[in-house]
């Protein structure tokens, strides 16, 4: 591993600690003074995964590739377990592999919608990313379509300050879809490469939200046919169980192309991204795991998988 891929791995593995410890402490209490696997430990061991917030699904392949390896004789300490569920968990993430075509962009400015409930970290993502691609040369405009919100607005343009980007605000209040459209055309005089779409986030008003989503959308592809190419729905690792119904009524309603999730730092319960991977089948592309730019890293499935076990 290069020197900046072993930092990027101890940042990730630092900030999945929680999640690994809770895990790690109760697979030990499964093994406390037995000597060999039987059918009683594997049925403790599957009531340890399922409270581990990695789903139903998931829980019943990595027993099963367990019970195998038990049978094969691969498996008789606590040691031989763990790296049988990592290899089970890195097989099932790595369908959900996602990467932004940052080298070879197929077609220019790549516009990127954010969306998500509010606080998950859509702006300070957006932020985050406009940094790392403008440090790597790229163009970037930011589009500050939340403008329900007072604060949101300047949030993001100092995120673009500091990243050294055009913003484009409208008042608050105004139509979203109006920031999407002057971003849009912005980027194509400027001939920027990535438009990020900052969006709002409330969801006391559902069908609202939907709708104006689809609005931004038809917008978007009005502008620039095929825009937006991403639609990313912005999920917070702390919200459990909460971000797997996110998931489902935010990809019924508007069809996601791929996934963010972030504060894997701030939870024991990192396992959610198991049970999402593996319920949605949507590529992960970003994950969040600290406050820092640097933290918000590229989503590997085998350094997840050694991170999190
Ligand atoms: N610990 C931690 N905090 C994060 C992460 N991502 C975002 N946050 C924090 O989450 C809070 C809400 O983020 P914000 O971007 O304003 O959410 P938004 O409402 O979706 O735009 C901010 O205080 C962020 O600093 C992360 O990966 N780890
Ligand atoms: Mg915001």
């Amino acid at each position: 591993m290069a020197e900046e891929g072993k930092g990027f791995f101890k940042r990730l593995r630092s900030g999945l600690t929680r999640s690994r410890e809770q895990l790690n402490e109760k697979l030990e209490t499964v093994f406390i003074g037995r000597k060999e696997i039987g059918e009683e430990t594997l049925e403790e061991l599957e009531e340890v995964l399922i409270t581990s917030d990695i789903g139903f699904e998931t829980t019943q392949d990595l027993i099963e590739s367990v019970r195998k390896r038990v049978k094969r004789k691969d498996i008789d300490d606590l040691d031989q377990l763990r790296a049988a569920i990592r290899a089970e968990m890195r097989d099932i993430l790595a369908d959900c592999e996602g990467r932004l075509p940052l080298d070879d962009l197929p077609i220019a400015p790549y516009v990127i919608f954010f969306i998500g409930v509010n606080g998950v970290g859509k702006t300070t993502t957006i932020g985050k990313l406009a940094l790392r691609l403008t440090n790597d040369g790229r163009k970037v405009v930011l589009a500050a379509a939340d403008t329900f919100r007072a604060a949101a607005t300047p949030q993001l343009a100092l995120w673009g300050q500091r990243a050294g980007t055009e913003v484009i605000t409208h008042q608050e209040g105004s139509d979203p879809s109006a920031v999407v459209f002057d971003a849009i055309q912005s980027a194509q005089h400027r001939l920027a490469d990535f438009v990020l779409v900052d969006t709002a986030g409330r969801l006391h008003t559902k069908k609202n939200l939907m709708e104006e989503l689809k609005k931004m959308c038809r917008v978007a592809d009005k502008v620039m046919p095929g825009a937006p190419h991403e639609k990313l729905l912005v999920l917070d690792a702390t919200n459990g169980q909460n971000a797997v119904s996110q998931t489902k009524l935010f990809h019924e309603a508007i069809g996601l192309t791929g996934l963010v999730m972030t504060k894997l730092d701030s939870t024991a319960k990192g396992g959610i991204l198991l049970q999402i991977a593996k319920q949605f089948g949507l590529p992960i592309y970003l994950i969040g795991v600290g406050e820092k730019p640097e933290d918000l890293q590229d989503f590997s499935a085998q350094d997840f998988a050694e991170a999190m076990i």
